[in-house]
């Protein structure tokens, strides 16, 4: 079986673009890893107790879908490997490459200073794959770019230091790889906007979720048709209801041919509403048992430490450095 392995950031709230784009591809199999990349979450200036409260509200979807049964489930920081590796990176990699990643361009447009972090994470995403061996990555359309920089770092260190990482493959839904803003319906969703309105909840209640929906922003004309450059608010709320039900979007547009806005908007919250409801169930009582998290954190951490070691020791060796010493 391929192992994949993805990673979510403990930066905020999830929202259905983290479900829809990658968490909801993660399969619970064994020798799949799935990472809470707190690391990656001190790349903007942050908060210390959100970064607390966010590591466990991430584990807690995570465990909700039942993936520390069959699958190693760990935060990035509980293994050092990871910054190991991405040191080695670091020297593989160049600056034009980095400059050319759209979501740093984004990030930093604007902006007088932005921290070195925010540039190199494209390299530290790198090491979190290729530690493992990793054959797919499950992840949403923003970072289809990232994966494929790992694959031209893992190329050039082989062709440099001979056969070492595996070339990782960008794996993403037919629908739902990119959800966009409720309110800004040009831009994806991000747990980092700060307008509530514009994202809808993993824990938003049924309530919260209709009113969200009826308050998304829509386009001029009463057609309900998907196509995201004249109508990027009706085609997000089709991609949504698409990738909840799984109903095509032709059929979705036949189905609402001569209906309002309104009447689809009332439709998309019921799907997310009941599409939702049985994961925020689970979140809730998991969410209560911190201690349980932590225990299965822990473990998880000690299972993907185990194999990332032999990776950096092939790494160490070909690189030319000499072998450590038992501790
Ligand atoms: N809007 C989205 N639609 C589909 N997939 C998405 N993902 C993120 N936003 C959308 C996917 O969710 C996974 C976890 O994302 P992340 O935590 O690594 O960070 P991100 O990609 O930067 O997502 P956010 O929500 O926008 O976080 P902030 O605001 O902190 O930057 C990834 O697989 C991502 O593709």
């Amino acid at each position: 079986m391929a192992r994949v392995f993805s990673g979510v950031q403990p930066t905020g709230a999830l929202h259905i673009g983290n479900y829809l784009g990658a968490l909801r591809q993660f399969e619970a199999a064994p020798g799949h890893l799935y990472c809470i990349v707190d690391w990656h979450a001190i790349t903007e200036p942050h908060d210390p107790a959100q970064l607390h409260r966010g590591t466990l509200h991430v584990a807690s979807a995570m465990i909700a879908l039942g993936l520390h049964e069959e699958s190693v489930l760990f935060v990035q920081s509980h293994v050092p490997a990871h910054v190991e590796l991405m040191w080695y990176m670091t020297c593989t990699g160049t600056m034009g490459e980095l400059q050319r990643m759209t979501q740093y361009k984004a990030k930093a447009k604007g902006r007088r200073s932005v921290s070195v972090g925010l540039f190199a994470y494209p390299l530290l995403m790198a090491a979190d794959i290729l530690l493992y061996r990793t054959e797919k990555v499950p992840v949403g359309e923003d970072q289809r770019q990232h994966v494929e920089l790992t694959r031209d770092l893992a190329e050039r260190f082989n062709s440099r230091f001979g056969e070492t990482f595996v070339l990782p493959e960008a794996v993403m839904p037919p629908a739902g790889a990119r959800v966009r803003s409720l309110t800004k319906p040009l831009e994806k969703m991000s747990k980092s906007d700060p307008d509530p309105d514009s994202k809808i909840l993993l824990l938003d209640s049924p309530d919260e979720i209709r009113r969200k929906i009826k308050k998304a922003v829509t386009d001029t004309g009463r057609e309900i048709r998907y196509d995201p450059q004249e109508k990027p608010g009706i085609s997000n709320l089709l991609e949504i209801q698409s990738a909840f039900t799984g109903e095509p979007i032709s059929k979705l547009e036949e189905m609402y041919a001569g209906k309002t806005y309104r009447e689809l908007k009332e439709q998309v919250a019921e799907v997310v509403v009941e599409g939702l409801r049985p994961l925020r169930e689970k979140m809730e009582a998991i969410a209560a048992h911190p201690g349980e998290i932590e225990g299965i954190l822990k473990e998880g951490a000690e299972k993907a430490a185990a194999l990332a070691e032999p990776m950096l020791k092939e790494v160490r060796q070909k690189l030319g450095f000499l072998e450590r010493l038992p501790s």
